[in-house]
């Protein structure tokens, strides 16, 4: 059975460089999430939003790394704290949370709430690494760090608000991955994080990959994370996104994907990013993630 799903969103645009990704909660549920769930005879309590501050209203560059680049870090350090207590509250009550961005830099309050009372696993579905830290990013824009972020790449390591205890890379898959760049890479290389690219996919086919996949995540750890950017999916299944890049995975790849996940029974906690209403065609890339959800949650055909 699945549990009661808490829903909370964290309406960021701070973390990329586009206006209109803080829209994403909105469009998501505007879409019809909730009644995507209920038909799926799956429990849906609706938390509402976190806080999250105005980009336009703060100084990027109020809270300076170390060394290097990482816009409007202050806001990131905010919410991501306000998201990792509604999502370690949701665990604690027994429910499942289900976090909506926002830019993926909310990944760093959802790993982190997720991983407080526990050790877990992530899969990040993806066409990035979002593997950069403030030395390497060429944007500055931390929806490209929060993977590194959890993990406590380079200089992250003495982050600590953004650094998930109970997370470790040997229990981490990237799947879907297209573009990474030149200077994230041997960060990649150097970790133990498991990586599946779209060639992956080809070659092996999603089932395969996607067990694999689980198969990492799952290993001695009490639960997984799924991390679900929409950029993960080709822009023809997912135009409402800030950084497309063609040659993702299809409508059926991402579903059959879901359902693995949701049949391995290890979901403790999921988030859909990076939908970007502003850029989308009639919504679609909103209600296909409130599909991908339900296929991940659990829903059955029959
Ligand atoms: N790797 C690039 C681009 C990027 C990462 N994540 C997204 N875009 N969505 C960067 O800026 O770090
Ligand atoms: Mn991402
Ligand atoms: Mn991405």
């Amino acid at each position: 059975m699945t549990p009661t799903v808490r829903v909370v969103g964290a309406p960021t645009d701070y973390g990329a460089n586009r206006r209109g990704v803080d829209m994403g909660p909105s469009a998501i549920r505007y879409a019809g999430l909730a009644q995507e769930l209920e038909r799926a005879d799956i429990d849906v309590v609706d938390d509402g939003d976190v806080r999250a501050p105005r980009a336009e209203e703060r100084d990027p560059e109020a809270e300076r790394p170390a060394s290097g680049r990482a816009k409007f870090l202050r806001e990131t350090r905010e919410v991501a704290t306000r998201l990792a207590d509604r999502v370690a509250g949701a665990l604690v009550g027994d429910e499942l949370p289900l976090v909506l961005g926002g830019d993926h830099s909310v990944a760093i309050g959802s790993v982190t709430g997720s991983a407080r009372n526990a050790d877990i696993g992530a899969i990040w579905f993806d066409a990035h690494g979002d593997f950069n830290t403030p030395e390497t990013s060429p944007s500055g824009n931390v929806h490209g760090m929060p993977l590194a972020a959890a993990l406590g790449v380079g200089d992250f390591g003495d982050v600590e608000w953004a650094n998930a205890a109970g997370l470790r890379a040997e229990n981490v898959a990237i799947v879907g991955l297209r573009s990474v760049d030149p200077s994230e890479r041997p960060a990649i290389a150097d970790s133990d994080v498991t990586t599946f690219t779209m060639s992956d996919i080809d070659e092996q086919g999603i089932t395969s990959v996607a067990e694999d996949a689980l198969d990492v995540a799952t290993a001695g750890t009490e639960g997984v994370h799924v991390s679900l950017d929409l950029d993960w999916l080709d822009p023809r299944e997912a135009p409402g996104v800030g950084t497309p890049v063609r040659g993702g995975a299809t409508y059926r790849e991402a579903h059959s994907a879901m359902e693995a996940v949701a049949e391995r029974g290890c979901l403790r906690s999921l988030e859909l990013v990076e939908v970007n209403p502003i850029l989308d065609d009639r919504n679609e890339t909103a209600s296909l993630a409130t599909e991908l959800a339900a296929s991940a949650l659990g829903k059955q055909i029959l």
